[in-house]
């Protein structure tokens, strides 16, 4: 790094409890316990009105959380492969995960990672308080998203969606990746209970956020919160995709 050489600008914008855009450049290393040989940024997190928290995770060769990620009887939490290779197990299963593969451990199951490449491999991480419903239980789910076919979205050809995790009732969450064609968009803009955290796997786009038109390219993050703004417009040669979170088959408590 060392020395600037211009004036200090950011793209990222964060509006506590409402929304942020946060973009790679700005992020600092946080050291999480449990975590050896890594080099972690928190994202979307409670301090940012959030009630998730989300990672970005470079492991680096030899990097691992061998003392186990979560695993309280309320905390689920998710891991996705971005690059490289790793072990990652849900208790006593283990999985090896490349690029686009992902592991969910229900509460109480601990999850376990292990850098397998000799160079860097990168994760998208997260975990959140589980809200149970009475006589269902989560269970353990791996999988790879590139084997998962993509489903046309709201009836549109040029926008595609995929769910990583069962539709069950006992998940109270679900990962998805959304992926709009060049000049595809949302068909209106969104505005709901859910939060979500979205991390830009490809492309570039406009988003609508609290009803403001922001450019967002790969890398970016970004936490909606509830009832914010929401809506995309895919630009450039690219499609735009991204892997978000979003709480679902639960009531909103009084
Ligand atoms: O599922 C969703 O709510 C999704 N369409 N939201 C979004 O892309 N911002
Ligand atoms: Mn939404």
């Amino acid at each position: 790094m060392g020395y600037p050489k211009d004036i200090l600008t950011s793209r990222s914008i964060i509006k506590h409890g409402k929304y942020a855009l946060i973009a790679p450049e700005g992020l600092v290393n946080n050291v999480v316990p449990g975590f050896e040989n890594c080099t972690i940024s928190i994202l979307g997190s409670p301090r940012l009105g959030a009630s998730f928290v989300d990672y970005i995770v470079t492991m680096h060769e030899g990097g691992k959380n061998t003392e186990g990620f979560c695993g309280q009887e309320d905390v689920e939490s998710f891991v996705y492969v971005l690059e490289g290779k790793v072990k990652a197990s849900a208790g006593e299963q283990e999985y090896v995960l490349d690029g686009s593969g992902y592991l969910y451990c229900p509460p109480g199951v601990k999850m376990y990672l292990e850098n397998l490449e000799a160079g860097d491999s990168k994760l998208f991480l997260y975990k959140q308080k589980h809200k149970p419903l009475e006589g269902r239980k989560p269970w353990v789910v791996s999988g790879h998203a590139d084997q998962i076919e993509f489903a046309n979205y709201d009836d549109m050809h040029n926008v595609h969606l995929k769910d990583l995790l069962p539709t069950d009732i006992a998940f109270d969450m679900n990962f998805h990746i959304l992926s709009f064609d060049p000049a595809a968009s949302h068909p209106f803009i969104e505005t709901h209970v859910q939060e979500h955290g979205a991390y830009l796997l490809s492309g570039e786009g406009m988003y609508n956020l609290d009803n403001k038109w922001i450019p967002v390219k790969k890398g970016d993050y970004i936490f909606m919160g509830p009832y914010v703004h929401q809506a995309a417009y895919a630009v450039g040669r690219e499609p735009l995709a991204y892997l978000y979170s979003k709480d679902c088959n639960r009531d909103a408590s009084l």
